[in-house]
């Protein structure tokens, strides 16, 4: 049964936030956390996401949500495995790689840093935190980070259906509001722009391999033997051959380890809009309006002026 503030949060408006540079203060569903609007449940515990302890053979999971974390952490854990999929089907996603600065009511089952403090290394991690939050000591500790980066389109409408779905993201107003908000990076997470550019921008001082999730669409095998290398393992093509399949948009929504059904209802709702929705790149097409289309574009080329980052909305 779901708490009663758990309920409570389902009542105020996500975008309703409040500026504060600690977790001191809070109100509203999502709060600024150095000008990052994050949930509540995030900005409550801010000081131990901060002094989270990297160990040097973490591997770091980084997105912006809905741009293809689950997918990449699956074939990171059956990379890491050796194509063990036994292994893999062990527990649930969120309990082989965590989502660090989550913290999930209890009773929900969902780990988060006090499961990374205990758990036994090499530990794979998942962050959605733009990289200009990332706790000190994943730096320090020169941990590989694997991003993946998704289309604004494509991103825009996934999560719109998840925030649906997310019992702590709600009255997320129709589809036209929420593009609104979303282009002005005052949704969970903020920025598409900031996060993609900010991450692209960190290659090159550190360890990051940047993967696009258009491309995994394109060629999965091509895009886990880069894993792969990134990870120094050389698994033979069979391998390969067995992760591709089991990392599957087809084989990850059937599989209760990968497909989040082990999370209960009152925290992601599934029956309003499944987690494996579609899986698809061009979705964007079958949401947006054509007026739509063409203020985001007029406004994605000023945000984008400069960057060297290319985004495919179609393959
Ligand atoms: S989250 O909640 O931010 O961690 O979500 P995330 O896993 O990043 O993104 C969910 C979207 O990824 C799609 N997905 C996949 N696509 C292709 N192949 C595979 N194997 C796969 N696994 C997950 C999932 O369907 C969500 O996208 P949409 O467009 O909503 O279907």
């Amino acid at each position: 049964m779901r708490p009663k503030r758990w309920l409570e949060h389902k009542t105020i408006s996500c975008f309703n936030m409040q500026t504060i540079e600690n977790s001191s203060q809070q109100q509203g569903d999502l709060v600024l956390i150095h000008n990052v609007p994050m949930l509540k449940a995030i900005a409550n515990n801010w000081a131990q996401v901060e002094a989270f302890q990297a160990r040097p053979d973490d591997i770091i999971i980084a997105t912006y949500p809905k741009a293809g974390t689950t997918w990449v952490s699956e074939i990171v854990d059956m990379v890491c495995n050796n194509g063990d999929v036994e292994k893999s089907c062990q527990a649930p996603i969120y309990y082989r790689v965590p989502y660090m600065e989550f913290f999930a009511p209890e009773e929900s089952d969902i780990p988060g840093i006090k499961y990374l403090n205990s758990m036994a290394s090499p530990r794979l991690i998942k962050t959605h935190l733009p990289v200009q939050l990332l706790p000190k000591s994943v730096w320090e500790n020169n941990c590989k980070v694997i991003y993946v980066a998704r289309n604004a389109k494509d991103v825009a409408v996934s999560f719109f259906h998840f925030y649906q779905s997310v019992q702590m993201l709600q009255d997320v107003g129709s589809w036209e509001e929420f593009l609104q908000k979303y282009i002005a990076g005052e949704v969970s997470y903020g920025s598409w722009y900031d996060h993609v550019k900010g991450w692209w921008e960190k290659r090159q001082e550190h360890r990051i391999l940047y993967l696009f999730y258009e491309d995994m669409k394109e060629d999965p095998a091509r895009e886990i033997r880069k894993v792969m290398r990134f990870l120094e393992k050389d698994l033979g093509e069979e391998v390969q051959e067995k992760i591709v399949r089991h990392t599957s948009f087809q084989a990850m929504k059937e599989n209760p380890m990968t497909n989040y059904e082990t999370i209960s209802h009152e925290v992601l709702d599934q029956t309003v809009s499944p987690f494996m929705r579609k899986g698809i790149t061009g979705d964007w097409k079958n949401h947006f309006t054509v007026a739509q289309s063409e203020v985001f574009d007029a406004d994605y080329a000023q945000k984008m002026e400069g960057s060297e980052l290319h985004f495919r909305t179609e393959i």
